[in-house]
């Protein structure tokens, strides 16, 4: 398999975080966002979305969407499951899934911040406020429900599900722009849970071949 990403993308870190559980590994792919190689032709002859990741299987299939992607890995390689079997507690593991990737993640693009940037003429101040409007937002609402769902060392429970897959990225997001995190104790808790652990450490920005300092 084939994973296109690039080291600082959250998205991309959900995907290699789930790899990673899995035992799972890919050829590595690194396409520079920062260049806009996003948005080049061929890449986005592979991607129209022009994002990353994009997940190529062993037959080629092209696949685009970090949960869309970590479903496929799961549906491949079921063991050790990310999506707990419980129905309500796999609901639970997917809601906050999606809070961050659909509420928090997309207003925070980087298609949406060069547009700020570019097209609205937003400064920087104006634009560091955006970014940190919408992680505390986020963050807050993260916050209530593992105040009121969550239980164990990870989102829920002891063993990691597509929650903490999002929701450590979505955190380191947050720490490297400098957001105040210090009213998130719940999900700041898990975070540093995650960090101490092989796989988590693995899919980490800083151990990918593209790393840049
Ligand atoms: N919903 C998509 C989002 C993919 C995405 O847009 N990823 C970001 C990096 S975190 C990206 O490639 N952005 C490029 C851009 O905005 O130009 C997913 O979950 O995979």
């Amino acid at each position: 398999m084939q994973l296109y990403s690039f080291y600082n993308s959250s998205t991309s870190y959900r995907v290699r975080i789930a790899l990673a559980l899995k035992g799972l590994s890919v050829d590595y792919q690194g396409v520079n966002l920062r260049a806009g190689e996003q948005r080049q032709n061929d890449y986005r002859a592979l991607n129209p979305a022009a994002g990353v990741p994009l997940l190529v299987d062993d037959e080629g299939n092209g696949l685009g969407q970090s949960l869309a992607i970590i479903d496929y890995l799961e549906a491949l390689h079921p063991e050790p499951p990310l999506l707990p079997a419980e129905p309500l507690l796999r609901a639970r593991a997917l809601e906050l899934a999606n809070l961050i990737a659909c509420d928090i993640h997309p207003v925070n693009n980087l298609r949406v911040r060069n547009y700020l940037a570019n097209e609205l003429s937003l400064s920087e101040d104006q634009q560091e406020r955006w970014y940190r409007h919408w992680i505390a937002e986020g963050l807050a609402a993260a916050e209530a429900l593992l105040v009121r769902h969550g239980f164990g060392d990870y989102c829920f429970g002891d063993a990691p599900t597509v929650a903490d897959c999002c929701l450590v990225p979505q955190v380191a997001n947050g720490i490297r722009m400098n957001c105040d995190l210090t009213p998130y104790s719940r999900v700041m808790a898990v975070y540093q849970h995650c960090q101490r652990q092989p796989a988590f450490q693995q899919a980490a920005p800083d151990q990918q071949p593209d790393f840049a300092s």
